[in-house]
């Protein structure tokens, strides 16, 4: 009885296995993509979510000309909740970066997380065309001096600092 029992049971298994083999493939197939995004979401998501800003909207020109390269004004006082507002004016592409190794250590997450379609980390895009405009959040920022510089033109000293009070 109990040899028979375990027969089937062994018998079973065997089948189990045949069949659950063919399966198994397809879920290997299909968890590394879900599984994938998991991690990536939660560091994301998990860490800082981005502030909206709920002050005032400072503006900061960019400006490159037979004078030189420059955001006006470049250096800026702002509220912890402010925005800044960079607008390209002439001689671009320029941007906006935060040395990550400047960037006071309270506020970099957030700020990092307040920036929209980064090209890395603490780095805006290009902006290209007369007008266009990039505006970071400085809700949630804390307090400090926040230095940054438009990576093409850095050798050009085209660089400022954000105060959050
Ligand atoms: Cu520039």
């Amino acid at each position: 009885m109990r040899f028979y029992g375990l027969a089937l049971l062994a018998g079973a298994t065997m089948l189990g296995a045949c069949s659950g083999g063919g399966e198994k493939k397809d879920t290997t197939n299909a968890a590394p993509p879900s599984a994938q995004p998991a991690p990536t979401a939660g560091a994301t998501t998990g860490a800082v979510a981005k502030v909206a800003a709920t002050g005032a909207d400072h503006e900061i020109k960019m400006v490159g000309d037979d004078k030189g390269y420059k955001f006006e004004p470049a250096d800026v006082t702002i509220k912890s909740g402010d925005a800044v507002t960079f607008v390209m004016v002439s001689g671009g592409p320029h941007n906006v970066a935060f040395d990550p190794a400047t960037t006071p250590a309270a506020g970099k997450a957030q700020l990092d997380a307040n920036m929209d379609g980064k090209l890395a980390e603490l780095s805006s895009p290009m902006l290209q065309n007369p007008n266009e405009k990039y505006t970071i959040s400085f809700g949630g920022v804390a307090p400090g001096v926040y230095p940054f510089h438009c990576t093409p033109h850095l050798a050009m000293n085209m660089k400022g600092t954000i105060t959050v009070q």
